[in-house]
């Protein structure tokens, strides 16, 4: 953290979560081009946005996941050892885990995240459900080392990565998180992780820019947390959701627009905007089968199955820990 965002995060005496926050959104913003990192999405408003945009017509990735998670479920079931603890990177609905849970024979669940008041509410309801199930949240960033519970230290691991949140970091940022995942999980672990597919552009372009508006209004939430959170003055209706597909690059890259020349202020610092400037607040990479197989053979892993639904929509991949 600078100096100034430091000074500012104790004046305010704001908690160790908030002043990431800020730190990270006074950094962002003096770059050029500016961004935001799409994990800020993220609060209690922008989790609901974003279960709102997995019921939209146009946004086919979780539909489409959970079809695939539904079909091949005994095919999942026959890879994985019964008794295997589950590891799931990252947290939100329950929905793509119990079809697992209700297929394979699993031993453990352990959800991985960093909110831990979502985590535990949603280890709850699966003790409900699974009785026989060893449930064992950890409230961590999964991108950086963490400790698996004593509890399942001695079961076989799987990890579970699904939603096609590996699409949110850059390829090298992927390559590391599977290094680390790798890591965490140790040796002889599997890996189900769901990836989505580059495909006709037009597909990609309106499951981004639905015509409800609840992903322009989903981006713009960024903004009202700076606004709400860090003391911000952003005006809502000054910026505009842009999401284009970066062909060379294989992504779908959203952006907010400051539809004019402005001026707003955060922390004490002001920021100047051009007409037309753009603040990159997500890159959602999308892979061919072929290109994240290699990725993962570049990262510690050993592809062993590949599914995808009969559109060539969504891709799920079993992966095993090479020696
Ligand atoms: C949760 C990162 C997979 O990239 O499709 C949805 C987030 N952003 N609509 C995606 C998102 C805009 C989503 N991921």
């Amino acid at each position: 953290m600078n100096v100034h965002a430091a000074a500012l995060a104790k004046a305010h005496r704001f908690d160790d979560r908030t002043s990431a926050f800020a730190h990270d959104v006074l950094e962002g913003l003096s770059q050029q081009p500016r961004r935001l990192s799409p994990k800020y999405f993220y609060d209690v408003a922008g989790s609901e946005l974003f279960e709102q945009i997995t019921l939209l017509p146009e946004y086919y990735p979780t539909r489409t996941e959970l079809g695939i998670l539904r079909d091949r479920g005994a095919e999942i079931a026959n890879i994985v050892p019964a008794g295997a603890a589950l590891v799931e990177f990252g947290a939100g609905s329950t929905t793509k885990v119990r079809l697992l849970l209700d297929q394979c024979n699993f031993g453990a669940y352990v959800p991985v995240d960093i909110s831990g008041d979502f985590l535990n509410a949603q280890a709850r309801a699966l003790r409900c459900d699974f009785p026989a199930l060893g449930v064992y949240p950890v409230t961590a960033d999964f991108t950086a080392p963490f400790a698996l519970p004593a509890a399942v230290k001695a079961m076989p691991k799987v990890g579970f990565f699904p939603g096609s949140t590996l699409g949110n970091f850059e390829p090298f940022e992927a390559c590391g998180f599977l290094r680390s995942a790798r890591e965490i999980l140790g040796e002889g672990a599997q890996m189900i992780i769901g990836v989505d597919l580059e495909k006709d552009e037009r597909v990609l372009y309106d499951a981004y820019n639905d015509a409800a508006g609840v992903t322009a209004r989903f981006n713009l939430n960024v903004l009202v947390r700076i606004n709400q959170e860090l003391g911000g003055n952003f005006d809502l209706k000054a910026f505009t959701h842009r999401a284009i597909y970066n062909r060379e690059r294989h992504r779908i890259e959203m952006h907010l627009i400051s539809r004019k020349a402005q001026t707003m202020r955060v922390l004490g610092r002001s920021f100047s905007f051009r007409a037309g400037e753009s603040i990159h607040t997500e890159s959602s990479y999308k892979y061919s089968v072929g290109r994240f197989v290699a990725l993962a053979r570049g990262s510690g892993w050993k592809p062993t199955a590949s599914w995808t639904d009969t559109g060539g929509m969504f891709s799920v991949h079993a992966l095993v820990a090479s020696e």
